[in-house]
C-alpha cells in the first residue's frame, strides 16, 4: 500500500494531545483498538442466570447447536428421525466423532468449537470432548460468565424474550432479572406472524383479543406490550419475518404493525428490529436446523421508514441479495439502522463483503455485527472472528484515506470503533454507556 506521505508528529486536537500515525503504524493500532474494545453484542438468544436451564453453556450445547446438526447431516448415516431420539450427550457425541474426529472441522461453526475449546485450553483432538466436559460440569455459572464476557471482549449481551414462552414467562412474572450485563428485548414473533396459534394465550393472560384480530383487539395488544415494557424494560422490540414480507398488506401482521406495536414502540421510545429473509421450515425433519433463506422485497421497508419517520428501524436481512440495496435505503431513511451480518451470512467471506459495502455507502453509521449466540462460549468465537474479519477492512479503509491526505490517529480510529461496536446502538435504545 503506497501512502502519500510518511508525516509523524504530535498535535493536539482540544485539550489532547494525539499522535499522527505513519501508514506502516495503521494496521498494528486498528487491531489493538479492535481487541481492547468491549463490543455489546446487539441479538443473541442468551439468558442470565435467573432465567436457569433455558440459559445454555457448555460442551453438549455447544456440539448440538443447530448451525452443527446441519452439518452433521451431510456427513453422517444418522438420519434425523433416528437423531431426535438420541439424548443430548448421545447427540453430542455422534456430532463430535463426524464432524471433529472423522473429518477435519473447517466449517466456521466446527472451527468455533476448535476455537472455543483452545480458549479454555482444552485439547481439540480426540480427548478433546471428555476433558471438555469435565471442565465445564465444574465451572460456577456466575464467574464462568465473568470469564467467557472477557475472553470475547464484550461488555454486555442482549437477550431474545419472549412474553408468550412457558418457560421464560414465568421467570417475568415472578420479578424477572436484574443482571446488569444482560439487556432484555421484546420479541413478538408469536403475536406478528404467529397470532392464529398463539392469540389464545394472548387472551388466557386476561387480555380481550380474538382471533381475527378484530374489535377491541388492537387496544389490547397494546395494553399487553405496555405491561411487558414495564416487566421487561426492553431495549427495543423485535421481529424475524419471511423472505415473503410484505407490508403495507391486509395481513394481521401489517395490522398490528400499523395500529398496535409501532405506536406503542413511539410512545415507549422503543426501537423497532426486523430481520427479514428466513423461509421458515424447508425441510421440517431438520427441526431448527430447517429453516433457510430467501430474498426478501425491501419496498416493505421502505414503506415503514418513510410512513412512519417517528420510528427507528433495526434491520438485518439474510438474504445476501439484499444487502445493496438495504445500505440504499439506509442512505435515504435515517430512521433505519442496518445492523449484523445474521445466521448463513456470518462468514469471514460474506462478513467481510457486505461490511466493506456499509462502509463504502454509510461510513460509520451502521452497527457491523451481533452475534445469534445461543450457547454461552459461542460469543468467544463469533466475536473473533468478526474482530479478524474486521481488521484488514478496516486498516485498508484508514490505509485509503490516509492516501486522500487525511491524518489518520489512534484517537479517530477509537472513535470509529465505538461508534460502530458501542455509541451507534447506545444511542439508538437510550442505552447508558457502561
Ligand atoms: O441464527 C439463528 O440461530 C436462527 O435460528 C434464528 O434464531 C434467528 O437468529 C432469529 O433470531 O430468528
Ligand atoms: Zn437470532
Amino acid at each position: 500500500m503506497e501512502a502519500s506521505s510518511v508525516r509523524t508528529s504530535d498535535f493536539t486536537e482540544g485539550s489532547t494531545s494525539v499522535r499522527e500515525l505513519k501508514c506502516e503504524q495503521i494496521q498494528s493500532v486498528v487491531e489493538d483498538v479492535l481487541r481492547s474494545t468491549q463490543f455489546i453484542d446487539i441479538h443473541t438468544h442468551l439468558f442470565s442466570p435467573a432465567f436457569g436451564k433455558i440459559g445454555l453453556w457448555g460442551i453438549d450445547e455447544l456440539l448440538t447447536y443447530h448451525y452443527l446438526e446441519a452439518e452433521f447431516f451431510r456427513s453422517s448415516e444418522i438420519m434425523p428421525e433416528a437423531y431426535w431420539k438420541l439424548s443430548k450427550r448421545e447427540r453430542a457425541e455422534a456430532i463430535w466423532k463426524a464432524l471433529f474426529i472423522e473429518s477435519n472441522p473447517i466449517s466456521e461453526a466446527t472451527r468455533g468449537i476448535v476455537a472455543v475449546l483452545s480458549a479454555f485450553g482444552l485439547p481439540t483432538d480426540e480427548l478433546g470432548l471428555k476433558e471438555a466436559r469435565q471442565f465445564f460440569e465444574t465451572q460456577p455459572i456466575e464467574a464462568h460468565i465473568r470469564k467467557v464476557f472477557q475472553l470475547a471482549g464484550v461488555s454486555s449481551v442482549v437477550m431474545t424474550n419472549d412474553p408468550l414462552d412457558p418457560e421464560e414467562r414465568p421467570v417475568w412474572i415472578n420479578g424477572g432479572q436484574q443482571h446488569p450485563q444482560f439487556h432484555a428485548v421484546l420479541r413478538l414473533d408469536r403475536i406478528l406472524w404467529g397470532w392464529p396459534n398463539h392469540w389464545q394465550q394472548v387472551a388466557s393472560q386476561g387480555y380481550a383479543v380474538d382471533e381475527r384480530a378484530s374489535g377491541k383487539s388492537v387496544v389490547e395488544v397494546r395494553r399487553f406490550l405496555a405491561d411487558w415494557h414495564k416487566r421487561m424494560q426492553p431495549l427495543y422490540v423485535a421481529v424475524s419475518l419471511t423472505d415473503a414480507f410484505q407490508f403495507p398488506d391486509d395481513s394481521v401482521t401489517s395490522k398490528f404493525l400499523t395500529e398496535a406495536v409501532l405506536p406503542s414502540c413511539r410512545e415507549l421510545g422503543l426501537p423497532m428490529s426486523l430481520m427479514i429473509g428466513v423461509r421458515r421450515q424447508v425441510n421440517p425433519a431438520l427441526r431448527l436446523a430447517g429453516d433457510a433463506v430467501g430474498r426478501a422485497d425491501l419496498r416493505a421497508v421502505e414503506h415503514l421508514c418513510r410512513t412512519f419517520p417517528e420510528n427507528r428501524f433495526l434491520v438485518s436481512v439474510l438474504s445476501r441479495e439484499n444487502q445493496h440495496e438495504l445500505c440504499v435505503y439506509a442512505r435515504k431513511f435515517s430512521n433505519l439502522m442496518p445492523f449484523g451480518c445474521w445466521w448463513f451470512l456470518n462468514n469471514p467471506s460474506i462478513v467481510e463483503e457486505i461490511t466493506r459495502e456499509r462502509i463504502e455507502l454509510l461510513g460509520t453509521s451502521f452497527i457491523p455485527q451481533h452475534s445469534d449466540a445461543r450457547v454461552l462460549e459461542q460469543i468467544i468465537y463469533k466475536w473473533r472472528n468478526t474482530r479478524l474479519t474486521l481488521a484488514p477492512i478496516l486498516t485498508k479503509t484508514y490505509y485509503l484515506l490516509h492516501n486522500d491526505g487525511k491524518v489518520i490517529t489512534r484517537q479517530g480510529i477509537q472513535k470509529d470503533v465505538n461508534r460502530l461496536f458501542r455509541t451507534n446502538f447506545e444511542k439508538w435504545t437510550g442505552l447508558h454507556a457502561g
